[in-house]
Formats: structure tokens, sequence, C-alpha cells
């Protein structure tokens, strides 16, 4: 059986195979034909096997894939559609094919496809443990192929803050040779940054940029004494919430100034997420008063803010800010209402469950990599079996922007530890953020991720397996 991870809206098989060989050739969209040539090992030509053309497409972000007997033809209204059909395609291909196209028997078939919700995300932390331009691009390559299309960067954080910033330079200097595990960290200059975001692009990924304020600080006080109340020492450990900035200081509010303005500045895409989360030694009161002039700071640079949901906390939030759901699929207490604060202002939510949706949780106890919480272990199964519209009464597809998946890197120190908690995992949050939820099936799915794992050892993409 051939398979499609996220499950298509609909697919209708004829009988019969096609065969594609090495000789067969890609062509139409020029950028995302010279793409598919790419992964496929074939060439590029006028008369193409495989033409993918843009045309009139059924349904927003949409795409339809045929294989007749004839070739193979996409159409979507746009290169981004036309790209995720080229990912139906590498997956509908035997998998010792899928690197280099020699021989390949192909379904007669046809599908008709397109999302359930807009945004379909992953998040990297890259603070806990830092991880380099070409790592980076690697996971970029990965969540592509599970027609993801937002990347969240998890920029800073206690252990090390990861980007540069020129009206701020010891953030850098002295802010980013810690990590956990005390190899010596790291950091993006934006040079490098500038080559996530067009590389992220090529993919048709979005950057989604996150500084984490005004918890999660402890590196950026290092670099700047005076951003912090308290005295500060560099951490390596894994604790969380310690940490805050000098709420009632007007230096506070220039640093953040000056960061979102030259984030903003390094970001083509619409938004920016400021964090907010587990802010546990700062005040109710200064929480509210630093997220109500750190948003109304950062909106100013004309981009859509997203908060983790404790910053549903401010009722003086920007209209429109996005809210990012970390709590369970059953809520605990005080997520679902701060969560409905960021609809009643105007914005959508994206839902990342940590008890589901979480990729650094343990697979099982037997797993070396990983943290145990969030009600974990989560297994496969686990990660499949939730809906995002059924966990907030009042929450439903309409307010949903979308789905992320968030992997925090406290132990993972390569991106193939990242992987391997990350697949298969992340094909059930894929598949819960793409697919039509009564097309949804665990047996079925589970069938079906058998054969996605081949793909994955072909690929050379690490994982978990599918137990
Ligand atoms: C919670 S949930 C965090 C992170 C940790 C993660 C570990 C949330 C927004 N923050 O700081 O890295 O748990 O799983």
């Amino acid at each position: 059986m051939t398979t499609v991870i996220p499950a298509p809206v609909s697919r209708v098989d004829g009988p019969g195979t096609f065969t594609l060989t090495s000789s067969a050739t890609v062509g139409g969209d020029t950028v995302t034909a010279g793409y598919a040539a790419e992964v496929l090992g074939l060439a590029v030509s006028g008369d193409p096997t495989i033409d993918l053309a843009l045309a009139a497409s059924p349904a927003p972000g949409g795409y339809s894939l045929e294989i007749t007997s004839g070739g193979i033809r996409a159409e979507a209204d746009t290169a981004a559609g036309l790209f995720l059909a080229v990912q139906s395609l590498r997956q509908l291909l035997p998998a010792d094919q899928a690197t280099g196209v020699t021989s390949a028997e192909l379904p007669i078939t046809r599908i008709d496809d397109h999302p359930r919700f807009h945004y379909r995300g992953a998040m990297l932390d890259v603070a806990r443990h830092f991880f380099p331009v070409d790592a980076v691009k690697k996971y970029i390559d990965d969540i592509a192929l599970l027609k993801l299309n937002h990347l969240h960067l998890h920029l800073t954080d206690d252990q090390g803050w990861r980007i540069h910033i020129d009206s701020w330079p010891e953030l850098t200097r002295a802010g980013a040779t810690t990590e956990i595990g005390g190899r010596g960290g790291g950091f993006y200059s934006k040079d490098d940054y500038r080559e996530i975001v067009l590389y992220a692009a090529s993919r048709f990924i979005t950057i989604v940029p996150e500084i984490d304020l005004p918890g999660h600080t402890n590196a950026a006080s290092v670099a700047y004494p005076e951003l912090s109340d308290v005295p500060v020492e560099p951490y390596e450990g894994i604790e969380v919430g310690f940490s805050s900035l000098a709420i009632r200081s007007e230096t506070t509010y220039r640093f953040v100034d000056d960061v979102i303005r030259e984030i903003a500045g390094l970001t083509p895409g619409p938004y920016l997420h400021l964090g907010g989360d587990e802010s546990l030694s700062t005040t109710d009161d200064d929480f509210l008063y630093f997220i109500q002039r750190a948003t109304a700071i950062a909106a100013r640079y004309g981009k859509t803010l997203i908060g983790w949901h404790e910053m549903g906390r401010s009722t003086a939030l920007p209209a429109g800010t996005i809210g990012q759901y970390w709590s369970f699929t059953t809520p605990q207490e005080g997520a679902a209402e701060h969560t409905l604060s960021f609809v009643r202002q105007g914005g959508q939510i994206i839902m990342s469950p940590a008890d589901v949706a979480y990729l650094d949780i343990k697979y099982d106890d037997a797993t070396e990599l990983g943290l145990v919480w969030a009600n974990g272990p989560t297994s496969v199964a686990d990660s499949y079996d939730w809906d995002p519209a059924a966990i907030i009464p009042g929450i439903g597809d309409e307010q949903l922007l979308g789905v992320e998946a968030p992997l925090w890197s406290e132990t993972t120190a390569t991106i193939g530890d990242v992987e391997y908690l990350a697949f298969p995992r992340i094909a059930s949050i894929a598949e819960i953020a793409w697919s039509p939820a009564g097309k949804r099936d665990a047996v079925e799915f589970r069938q079906r991720l058998d054969r996605f794992v081949q793909l994955l050892d072909a690929l050379g993409i690490h994982h978990g397996g599918v137990a």
C-alpha cells in the first residue's frame, strides 16, 4: 500500500499503475519543478512527464495530483500548493525510489486536497541546546515532507540568547556561550538568520521568531545585569520559571523596543512571538504591566503578535494577538480562561497541548532522550488521539489558526536527537492539522506509518519507531 501523510481530503484510485523511470522529466512552474527535479533526481524539461501547472485551485491552500497511464499532473493556484503536491508524490513512491527515481510503480490515482488549518507548525528550541544553520535546514526539509508551513524558533531562554542584536551586542557575546550540557552554546549572526529564513521560504515555510519575555531571560541579564532586579549567574540547568526582567525600569523597555525592532526587520513573515510563559518569579501586577507595555511596543513594528496562553491573563493585548495553548487536552486551572481571552480580544488560537503535541516527552519509560511530565510518556498512539476543536468549549475550527508541535531541547544535543523524538509523532500532529477530522482513523494511520518510517529511513531522517 502506498501512503500519504497527512491523509488527503479525497483520493480515488483507478485500476493499474504508471511506471516512472529515470528518463522522466519535470516541468511547468519553474520554481517547484526545479525543486521536484532535485529531490526526485530527474531532469527539467518543457514537455514534462510530471507537469506542475499553475491553475485555478478548487480550495484555498490546496492542490490536485493526478497520475494516469500517460503521466502525472499537479494543479494549484500557487507555487506553495504545487510544492505540497510534490510532497504527496514523494510519499507515493516506493521508499527506495524516494531519493532518486530509477523505475517506480505508481498507483493510478487522483488526489484532491486542501488543509483544515492554515497554520501547521513545528517549534524548535535552539536556546537550551544550540543548533547550527545546517541542522535547522535539515529540520526544515524534514517537516516540509509533512506539509507543515511554519517553523517557530524559540531563540532565547535562560540558558542562552541565540540571535545577534546590533544595538545590544553583549547578548550574543556574553549571553550565548552557555547551553545545557556546557558545550559552549552558539548563536546566529544576522546573515545566518537570513539564510534560515530564505531556506525556509524555498520550502514555503514561514519562520516565526520567539523572544521569550519577561521570564526565561536569565541569559539576557547575564549579558546586561541592568535588565534584572537581582544578581544573576550563567545557567546550564533545566529548571524553569526563576528569571524575570526589571519590570519597572525604563532600560527594560528600551531593550524590548530595540530587540523587537531588529527582529521584525529580519522577519518577512507576519508573526512575532513574545513568549510570556512560566513567568513564575514575576508578580501578577508586574506581569500585566510588562505585557501591556511590551506588546504595545511590539505592535508598532507591524507584526501580528503571538503569546503562550498565560499572556491571555492580560485584557490589554493588541487586537488580534494570537494565543498558543500549551496546557493539556483536559485544560489545567486557568488555561481555558486565559486562552479564551485572546479570542475575546479578536485573536485566534494555535493548539499545542503538552500531553499530546510536545515532541520532547519520552515515548515510553525506556526512551533514553526526552523528559517525563505532562502526563507522559506520550506514545505515537497518544499523539494521534485528540482533536484541537474538542479541548476548550468556545474554541472550534473557526477560532483556531492551527496546530503546532513544539520540541524543547533540554535533552537533545544534535538534530539527529531532535528527529528521533519528533518522528514519527510529528506525523500525527501534521495529520491533525491538515486532514478533515472525519478522515482520521488510528488503525489505518498506524498502517500508513509503517510505510512512512521506511521513507524516513530512505531519506536519512532519524525516528523513534512506530510502536
Ligand atoms: C514547558 S510549556 C516550557 C518550556 C520547557 C518545556 C519542557 C512552555 C511554554 N514552556 O520552558 O522547555 O516545558 O517540556
